[in-house]
């Protein structure tokens, strides 16, 4: 098994916006079909305001999906560490239409999904486990005041405190997805997270902000100059030991939409108002549906009004964002993940139902050993052939324990001795050990215009996080809008891949 994290699976594409209303333009690298765009805008771009962001982050339909991506907020934002806003404040809102493929269709599902993305703890010592962990009925240690339910521990709400354990406690496996080059967990200044429902599933979003600096992974810069970086997580992908499992979102496609709204100054969070919990309304049980955001105060505690982040000083501030685009072994245009025949170029596309494929059994007919015989599980392991990492050979729950095959087992290292999966399962990889096909990169950059503030209004940093970074007073605000677009394009497009698709492996964003 591979322990370090590798950066997280994705979607990928360019959509023009029309946001160049925006104070600054967008600078694209691109690289062969990846094609990311990402547009920032604060509301108000003024000196020393707290303001709200707004990022737009794009993918076109049919680019490569993101394997990972990184955004970084110039240092001179005033930052204000998590520690130092209440657990369960409400610190923005993301928006996605994610385009999936249900149950080993095409594409041809677009699914709204919207999070409201909450402070979080940071404490990394107080942990929450993933998955649900309770012993059922019949099973050692039940306890029926506590029983096994099938709601993972992440979105429970063990203490009733109306705050999921995921927000104030410190999800584990994070101190397994992020860690430095010498595999020590990494300490986030400041964390949101968000609970959300996708095709049945809860879903966790969270963006992580770190000091100026820090290593996130070796494809990612790790420049002070760049500012905070800030890194996404789509459920537990990146966890080294995670354990995939058959699902009923077999594809994440492209394209992409998402818009992410970050805000400059807390919101109340009804949900944690002292009155009784049947009292309360319902979006607020353990059923994750996005909280409503009011932005009145009111409710006990009353979480909003803090400052979350302060403009700098009037000038222009570069934004950058790197992002990776996942490998495509064949290069026929279909990155691994989402290509039956990773070695074969396609006969049809896969977005569309059928097309190269006439037995419609997902499989297309460049390998599909009989292509009028309809096998949706070809190798019958239990994962339909568009969610297989190896769709021809068994590699399912039942090989679990068996050497090189495993289930949904991907164990590709690069040259630095890093996990590198590929996506495609070491029991039907040519080349088990080293990645196929090359990891694209984007660097996406843009500058934001900071206008003169209004009397009385200073420019003054935040309390900054200690240590590291050269530059002080760092944007948490934009830092989790370009997170929360990340989060988006993660949760759309390449996270949930890894962790629906291709359970094999995935990549902790980054
Ligand atoms: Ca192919
Ligand atoms: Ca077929
Ligand atoms: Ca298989
Ligand atoms: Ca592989």
């Amino acid at each position: 098994m591979k322990p370090k994290s590798s950066l997280l699976g994705g979607a990928a594409a360019l959509a023009i916006l029309a946001l160049l209303l925006l104070l600054g333009t967008t600078d694209t690298v691109y690289a062969g079909t990846f094609n990311p765009t990402l547009s920032i805008q604060p509301a108000q771009p003024k000196a020393g305001a707290n303001s709200d962001f707004t990022s737009n982050f794009n993918l076109p339909a049919g680019d490569v999906n993101f394997a990972g991506l990184v955004a970084f907020i110039p240092g001179e934002w005033g930052i204000t560490p998590g520690d130092d806003i209440p657990i369960g404040a409400v610190v923005g809102q993301l928006t996605t239409t994610a385009t999936l493929g249900l149950i080993n269709g095409p594409c041809g599902n677009e699914l709204p999904v919207s999070f409201t993305m909450l402070n979080a703890s940071i404490d990394t010592t107080d942990t929450v486990e993933f998955d649900d962990t309770d012993p059922e009925a019949g099973e050692p240690g039940y306890d029926p005041n506590n029983p096994g339910n099938d709601i993972e521990q992440f979105a429970e709400d063990k203490s009733g405190d109306g705050l999921q354990d995921a927000i104030d406690k410190y999800p584990e496996f994070i101190n397994r997805a992020l860690t430095d080059e010498n595999d020590k967990p990494l300490q986030p200044i400041r964390r949101s997270a968000g609970i959300s429902v996708v095709a049945g599933v809860n879903v966790l979003l969270q963006f992580l902000v770190f000091e100026p600096g820090t290593f996130i992974n070796r494809n990612i810069p790790n420049d002070a100059d760049l500012g905070y970086p800030s890194a996404t997580l789509l459920q537990d992908i990146g966890d080294p030991e995670i354990v995939p499992e058959p699902g009923t979102i077999t594809d994440f496609c492209t394209p992409l939409i998402s818009s992410n709204t970050t805000f400059g100054i807390s919101k109340d969070n009804a949900c944690t108002d002292a009155v009784p919990k049947d009292q309360l309304d319902p979006v607020c049980e353990v059923t994750s549906a996005p909280l409503e955001v009011t932005g009145e105060g009111g409710s006990d505690p009353d979480e909003g009004g803090v400052a979350l982040a302060t403009n700098p000083a009037e000038g222009t501030y570069t934004f950058t964002t790197v992002a990776l685009g996942q490998r495509d072994a064949d290069g026929d245009g279909w990155e691994n993940s989402f290509d039956v025949c990773p070695f074969t170029a396609n006969d049809g596309d896969p977005h569309i139902g059928g097309d190269g494929d006439s037995d419609t059994d997902g499989l297309d007919a460049a390998c599909d050993p009989n292509d009028n015989d309809t096998n949706s599980d070809q190798d019958l392991d239990g994962y339909p052939n568009r969610q297989d990492n190896c769709p021809k050979i068994a590699n399912g729950e039942n090989e679990a324990d068996i050497p090189d095959v495993g289930n949904q087992e991907d164990n590709d290292v690069d040259e630095n001795g890093e996990d590198a999966r590929d996506q495609i399962g070491d029991a039907c990889d040519t080349n088990p050990d080293s990645p196929d096909g090359e990891l694209l990169r984007a660097v996406l950059s843009q500058d934001v215009t900071i206008g003169p503030g209004e009397p009385g209004q200073t420019p003054t940093a935040s309390p900054t996080p200690s240590g590291g970074g050269k530059d002080d007073g760092g944007g948490s605000s934009t830092i989790i809008i370009i997170i929360a677009v990340i989060a988006g394009v993660v949760v759309v497009g390449g996270g949930a891949f890894y962790f629906m698709r291709r359970g094999g492996g995935g990549g902790a964003t980054a």
